[in-house]
């Protein structure tokens, strides 16, 4: 790897997002971390767990259903990237045990300090069966979804059963991950708000992921675009690359950046990855690059109206029933 490619976020702007993280936010009603003791809280001391979800040893990462008191959760546990600029520090405060030794090859078991040694926990709670079924390892199926479908099969289903948008909202209002933000544009048309994904650790940039997410309101997702959303489509791109390169010294020809069709929330976001970087839902089949978006646009306003497009849907999925039932799978 390169050293661009496996550079560490620098202590220096770790030390400026904590600063940015203490400052006490007046509105802030999320117990977002402030660096104080609450932050170590276990609200999983008293998680019960129903069933795994799904797993995977490769990706070392694990979905856990269960309750929490007694609402429904979801816990992810995902063990974080090795840092580079950790090394120094695993190899000389760590605990190591023989398992084998062969010729020029030895096995061990290293027990590194606890605090190089953490895993990434996510937790949804109260989680709804729609959460539950998202994370649960399932077949998969392509759907072909024309315009026409689209209009009487997929936007009468999320219109009657989407996830909650309030976290979203919870961010364009700056009632929550306030601290995080990387770039924001406070205009109504073109404006959004760019910030770190929920997936990521902000550790390294080798697994970077930030979304942008659009201050209209109106725009479920790709099949709502036309031509009069270009210049808001042009300002995340041009500005969301800028503030990417500006904090993370990463370029635009590193970065992938599209929309995924469907998308799991109904209000417009764009996905910020690091190329190279195999993030969940960068497949062709549901990630759409926004400089093709934007292409598309300019060729044809009613693209995104008109055109078929295929997306896959997990076997429980109620829209994949509605597409049966209708006939059209
Ligand atoms: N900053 O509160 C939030 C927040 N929420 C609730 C979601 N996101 C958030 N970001 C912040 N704060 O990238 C992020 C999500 C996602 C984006 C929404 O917003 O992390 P989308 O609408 O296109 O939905 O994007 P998507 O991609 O399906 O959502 P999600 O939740 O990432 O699910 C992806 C699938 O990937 C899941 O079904 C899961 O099985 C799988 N997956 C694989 N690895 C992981 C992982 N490490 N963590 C979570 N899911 C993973």
């Amino acid at each position: 790897a390169t050293v661009a490619a496996k550079r560490e976020i620098s202590s220096a702007e770790n030390d400026e997002l904590s600063r940015e993280a203490k400052r006490p936010k007046a509105d802030d009603k999320n117990g977002e971390e402030g660096g104080n003791e609450s932050e170590w809280e276990n609200v999983l001391s008293t998680f019960t767990t129903s069933s795994v979800l799904s797993d995977s040893a490769r990706e070392k990462i694990m979905f856990v259903h269960g309750k929490i008191a007694d609402h429904d959760a979801v816990v992810v546990l995902e063990k974080t990237p090795i840092r580079e600029d950790s090394l120094d520090e695993l190899f000389r405060g760590s605990k190591l045990r023989l398992e084998l030794r062969n010729d020029i090859y030895s096995s061990y078991r290293l027990q590194a300090p606890p605090h190089l040694n953490e895993i990434k926990t996510t937790v949804v709670c109260p989680a709804t069966e729609k959460h539950v079924k998202k994370y649960k390892r399932q077949e998969s199926f392509l759907v072909e979804e024309t315009g026409e479908d689209y209009r009487s099969i997929t936007l009468p289903y999320i219109q009657e059963q989407s996830l909650s948008l309030q976290w979203v909202y919870n961010i364009l209002e700056k009632k929550a991950e306030a601290d995080k933000i990387v770039h924001d544009d406070a205009d109504p048309e073109v404006g959004f708000v760019l910030l770190p994904d929920l997936k990521w650790d902000q550790k390294q940039v080798d697994d970077l992921y930030l979304i942008a997410i659009v201050r209209q309101k109106d725009i479920k997702s790709l099949r709502d675009l036309s031509l009069e959303h270009l210049p808001l489509l042009q300002n995340v791109f041009q500005r969301g690359k800028e503030a990417i390169l500006q904090r993370y010294n990463l370029p635009a020809s590193k970065l992938r950046v599209y929309l995924h069709y469907q998308p799991s929330y109904y209000h417009l976001h764009v996905h910020f990855t690091k190329l190279g970087y195999d993030a969940p839902g960068c497949g062709v089949e549901r990630a759409h690059l926004l400089s093709d978006v934007i292409q598309n646009l300019q060729t044809d306003p009613q693209f995104y109206k008109s055109r078929t497009l295929h997306f896959p849907l997990r076997a429980d999925d109620g829209l994949l029933r509605r597409f049966k039932e209708a006939g059209r799978l």
